[in-house]
Order: C-alpha cells, then structure tokens, then sequence
C-alpha cells in the first residue's frame, strides 16, 4: 500500500540536512532509489525520475523543500498518462464499460464494486454475467448483486456470451440505465480464445471504456500484461486490485509510466466499498504523506451529506449524540471502507496509517455485542442514554444476552467515545487527535 512509499520517501527527504550538501543530496536520492526499485518500479523508470528530481533540486538549491518539491512534481508527472482520471460519462447514455484481465485479477469484485460506487453517485446501473467459463462465474455475480441491491442481467440457458452481452445491451437502453458494466471470463493466461472472445465482445457492445484489471500483487507482470491486452484489443483505464495487500506499490508508477495508459481506481480491499478513485496529484499527495483531503471528501460526501455532518457535529458539541445517531454513524463509517486508506487520507494524520492494523468495524465482536445491546433498548432509551438505570440496565443485558459487567463496559465506552469526539469537534480537534495518535498525552486538556 501507499505507506510503504510514504515512509521511504519520508526517509529520504530526512537524509538531506544542510542547505547546499551534494553529499546529502546524493545520499537521499539513493535511498529514494533503493525504495522506489524496492517497490517494483521499473528500472529505467527510476533512473529517468531520479535524474530530472536531482537536476531540479540542485537548480532551485539543496534542501528539503526543494527536493521535495521536485519528487512531487515528477511523480505528478509520470503518474498523468494521456488521457482521463476516474469514471467518465458517455454523452450518450448507457455508459458502456468493458471489464477484462487474466483470472482471479479481480474483474467481478472490481465490476460490482464500480456499480456500487456508481450507485452512490445516483447513477442507474446494469451488471451483465458474461462469464461462462467458470461454472460459478454466474452464482457469484448473483449473490454480490442481490447483497448490494444492483440489478443484473444473465441467462442461464445462452451458452454465449456475446449473445447475453446484446440482450443486456438492449435491456440497459431499453431500462434508461445511465451505465452497463459487463463482466467476462478470465484466463490463466493470455491466449487467442480470450482474445476472440473479447474483440466479439467489443464488436457487440462498442463499449466507451475498456477497463483492464490487473492484480498489483503480480508486479512487472500486471504492467506486461496490461500491454499486451492494448495491443490486441484497446483499453481505455487500468484498474488495479488488491493494492491493500503486500503490494509493492510502485506497480501503479510503472502503469502509467510504462504503458502511457492512465490508471483509473485502485481496488484496496475486498469489501464492496473498496474502490478508490485514481487521481494522480492525490495520490501524489499521499505518497508523500501530506493527505488526500479532496479525496476525503469526495468519499464522505457520498454517504453522509453535507447538512447531517452539521446535524452530527451540534449534537456532540452539546452533548445530545445518543445512541440512534452512534448506529447511524457506525452504518456511514461502514459504507466508507478501508480505514487504513482513509486515515492516509487526512492530513497529518498519514503517517499513522501504517501504524494502524486493518480494522473490520462490522465483524468485530465489539461491534455485534454492541448492536445487541442497542437492540435491546427501547427507543426512549435509545435517544436520551442518560436514562439507564440499573434496573433498565439489567433488563438489557438479560434481553441481549451479555452479562451486566459487560453490558456497563460497553455503556462507559459510549460514554467516553461521546466526551471524547465533544473535544474533537472543536477547535485544536486534529491537534488532540494528533498528539493522542503519536502517543504524546496530549496538551492539557486532553488529560
Ligand atoms: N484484498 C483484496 N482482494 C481482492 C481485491 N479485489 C479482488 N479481490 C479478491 O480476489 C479474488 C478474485 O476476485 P474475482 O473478482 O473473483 O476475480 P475475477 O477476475 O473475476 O476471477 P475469474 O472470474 O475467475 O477470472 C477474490 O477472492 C476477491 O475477494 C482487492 O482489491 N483487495
Ligand atoms: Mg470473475
């Protein structure tokens, strides 16, 4: 993932410690080396980068902000391939989106997470289940959909493809869906019956974007691949999956300096919400470390509007955040995904993101018992907590099955995490977060 860039960059940028030292210079760029080869990134590539980072910095003088000035300028550089970032609309709709790779890469994980990200942008969107090659292909897509309310087209009496493609062709402009996303079959590797496949596929739909999916754990060989599919049948965006594992990260610098093909999304996670915007002064921004503030916003906006953010905020500022707005929130933090990528997210706060393990706020045991608990309150209870009693208490934890010691655990939490989110929902808010995160104990206030 990104952190492990951000931190050797960090590293570098700290080798330099006088104004006009080669020597320093010289050190930092070859540990800027060593990391970025580290990271998979092509060879020749780093050389190129290393060499225009090293001549800038020297030109406008050695130093930190210089040099990092000229990392931030050449990443941006490289990573802005020809052509556009995140999902783009055809005029005409049914926006056509073609999903290709190799198997397991992710194609119909990617396919549902880009439906869902749609879905949240208001848009309409069909899924088609092109893939008949594997018996399971059709289930899978099934299940996903159904789970996360997006419509599918399939027909399990067609034994081809590119015949279901022209139905959910014609269901998608008949229905007005404003997007058609269709998912094929992947291959172990790249031979002349995917190819056929595909150009016939393309042939059908004459889609507006060819994306290619390439899992980032593969390396050297995603960035190949993704080649030789643009030689045999064109694509418009790469998207990379599995970025939140061991990934070594530069695979993503080689895409868009290698093929010239921009990347579009970066799948970070499994879950569906997983599914990140590739837009590359962002991502530079957090490579170095400095948040992805635009990016943050984009995210939360889609599931919290503006107005009940304010809502939420005066309430915990007055100390009326009950229960109800506790499960609210729990369900928005949800829709948002990976924590990790989003705490890289928040200026000042990246360099913690690696510190912080993946948490899974909804399969966490906490959280279950949580809910049970909330569940078993009524609704009274559940908007003004300061009602809980023993007596009440002790009708909750029979009703929910936790013990009453487990039961007043939870309840203190809830009553902390309230005090606590009051003193940061002021001003100094990111400070106190800040200092509490780096270990400090914080000023005054926070004790
Ligand atoms: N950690 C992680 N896992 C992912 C990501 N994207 C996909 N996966 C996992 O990768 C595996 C393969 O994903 P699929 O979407 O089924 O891959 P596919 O390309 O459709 O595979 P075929 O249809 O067999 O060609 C699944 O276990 C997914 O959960 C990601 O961004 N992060
Ligand atoms: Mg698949």
């Amino acid at each position: 993932m990104f952190e492990v860039l951000t931190d050797s960059f960090r590293g570098a940028i700290n080798k330099i410690r006088f104004a006009d030292d080669n020597r320093a210079l010289k050190k930092a760029v070859d540990s800027l080396k060593k990391s970025l080869l580290k990271a998979d990134v092509h060879h020749k590539v780093v050389r190129e980068l290393l060499k225009n980072i090293e001549l800038d910095t020297k030109k406008d003088g050695i130093g930190k902000e210089n040099f990092l000035k000229a990392i931030r300028h050449h990443l941006t550089q490289i990573l802005t391939a020809s052509g556009h970032y995140g999902f783009v609309y055809s005029s005409k709709p049914p926006t056509k989106v073609l999903m290709n790779g190799l198997q397991g890469s992710g194609k119909t994980t990617t396919t549902i997470k880009l439906a869902h990200y749609l879905k949240l942008r208001k848009k309409k969107v069909l899924v088609a289940a092109c893939d008949l090659q594997r018996m399971a292909a059709v289930e899978q897509l099934k299940q996903l959909s159904e789970a996360n309310e997006i419509d599918l087209y399939y027909n399990e009496d067609e034994k081809d493809p590119l015949v279901i493609a022209k139905e959910a062709l014609d269901r998608a402009n008949e229905g007005l869906y404003d997007v058609l996303i269709v998912d094929t079959a992947g291959r172990l590797a790249i031979d002349d019956e995917l190819m056929n496949e595909l150009n016939g596929m393309k042939n059908i739909i004459n889609p507006d974007e060819s994306f290619y999916v390439a899992d980032s754990l593969t390396g050297q060989d995603a960035v190949r691949s993704a080649g030789t599919f643009n030689e045999k049948i064109g694509i418009t965006g790469v998207i990379l999956t599995k970025y939140d594992g061991d990934s070594r990260g530069g695979v993503a610098i080689s895409i868009a300096s290698q093929l010239g093909i921009p990347l579009r999304f970066i799948g970070m996670g499994e879950k569906v919400p997983d599914l990140e915007v590739f837009i590359p002064n962002r991502i530079v921004g957090r490579l170095m470390g400095e948040g992805d503030i635009e990016g943050l916003a984009e995210k939360t906006s889609s599931v919290i509007t503006e107005k009940d953010a304010k809502k939420i905020t005066s309430k915990i500022r007055k100390g009326e955040f009950n229960f109800n707005d506790f499960l609210d929130q729990m369900e928005s933090v949800k829709k948002l995904g990976n924590m990790k990528s989003l705490i890289g997210m928040v200026p000042g706060l990246s360099q913690y993101a690696s510190k912080i393990g993946d948490m899974d706020l909804d399969n966490s045991p906490d959280m279950k018992n949580i809910r049970a608990m909330i569940s078993s309150m009524t609704e009274k209870e559940r908007l003004t907590p300061s009602l809980l009693n023993n007596s009440r208490k002790k009708r909750i934890s029979n009703g929910c099955g936790l013990s009453q010691m487990e039961v007043n655990r939870y309840l203190k939490q809830f009553k902390n995490a309230a005090k606590m989110a009051k003193r940061f929902s002021g001003k100094g808010g990111l400070k106190n977060l800040q200092s509490l995160m780096s270990g400090n104990k914080g000023p005054a206030g926070m004790r």
